[in-house]
């Protein structure tokens, strides 16, 4: 039985249909694999109306913007908000939908600092609820190889860079997540150095396709999506768009972004999506999307070339890994 809540954050396990029925469920389910197919079926629904039920206020106003991506079969809620890659709930694709059911993103402040004029510290709920949202769709392409198509709500970055007014010795922007272990459980193990740490140069950040991301589908979003805010660059690997920001630095140097800490010889800084540029374990030419059976080719800058190509003209693209 579903419950109604005004707000969802505020939900509990037992005020929803309980995660651990759904889960003896598939339990269940896994020990009568031959009746799988349709049982299956029948069991995605109810999850999906389960993470719909928790899954966000709904955001308004919101016009599409004119640099969504068009002609694409978006995917659905359900692929979106459980097959994610998020560490700071474990290292599973579905950990990050399982281990954030009690997450309560909000409230939630942003500090502004380093090499501006205004600093200031941002609160969340001015973004969701005064500031101008539009829906950006976009394919997001991660560095594993797989990639989705997401209908984003958010806003551009540059807005709140501009705001700050930015320095001239700033040349890039350094970015945070939050470091809590008792609300982030995949924190309690270092099998990264926390907190998750990524940059931008400063006119990557004020490129128009740059957004802050408060939302997906219409609906604020999902903890396992990186709530209350994320950062979403769709010409570069999923790894940049990092989740649940705490800080928003403008710095002189190139941040330190936590791959390129973690294993330097297969990620670096730039990270703009380049089929011709294999991973050292993988190759890069081709992507599954989720929800599909055949693999598609990868397309330069994730298909934004023609927006994003002149930021990077005179560089080595070969090097941009
Ligand atoms: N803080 C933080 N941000 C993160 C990650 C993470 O582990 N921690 N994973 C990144 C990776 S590898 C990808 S592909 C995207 C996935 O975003 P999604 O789960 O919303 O699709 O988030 C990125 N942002
Ligand atoms: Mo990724």
């Amino acid at each position: 039985m579903l419950i109604r809540v005004t707000e969802p954050w505020q939900a509990q396990e037992r005020d929803v249909t309980p995660e651990t029925t759904y889960l003896n469920r598939r339990q269940f389910m896994a020990g009568t694999a031959a009746a799988g197919v349709v049982l299956a079926a029948g069991s995605q629904t109810a999850r999906a109306d389960i993470l719909r039920e928790k899954g966000g206020t709904p955001l308004d106003p919101i016009g599409e913007s004119p640099l969504s991506t068009t002609g694409e079969k978006v995917n659905s809620f359900e692929d979106i908000t459980t097959y994610n890659n998020f560490y700071e709930f474990g290292v599973g694709k579905d950990d990050p939908a399982q281990n954030s059911s009690s997450f309560k993103p909000l409230p939630w402040t942003i500090a502004i600092d380093g090499l501006v004029n205004k600093p200031m510290t941002l609160d969340v709920e001015t973004l969701l609820h005064k500031m101008p949202l539009e829906q950006r769709v976009y394919r997001m392409r991660c560095v594993e190889a797989w990639s989705m198509v997401i209908p984003w709500v958010g806003i551009p970055l540059k807005t709140i860079l501009d705001s700050v007014e930015p320095q001239g010795s700033a040349k890039y922007v350094r970015f945070e997540t939050l470091y809590d272990p008792k609300r982030f459980v995949g924190q309690n193990r270092q099998v990264i150095h926390w907190p998750y740490v990524e940059g931008l140069r400063l006119d990557e950040a004020n490129h128009p396709l740059a957004i802050l991301a408060v939302g997906l589908y219409g609906r604020s979003l999902m903890p396992a999506n990186g709530a209350p805010v994320r950062l979403v660059t769709p010409w570069k690997y999923g790894f940049k768009g990092i989740k649940s920001i705490v800080r928003i630095s403008l710095v002189e140097k190139q941040p330190l972004n936590t791959w390129q800490e973690t294993i330097a010889d297969e990620y670096g800084f730039y990270a703009n999506v380049n089929p011709t540029v294999d991973h050292p374990r993988w190759s890069q030419a081709s992507e599954r999307r989720i929800g599909e059976f055949s693999k598609r080719k990868t397309l330069m800058f994730n298909g934004y070339g023609d927006s994003v190509a002149s930021l990077y003209s005179g560089m080595d693209l070969r090097a941009n890994y």
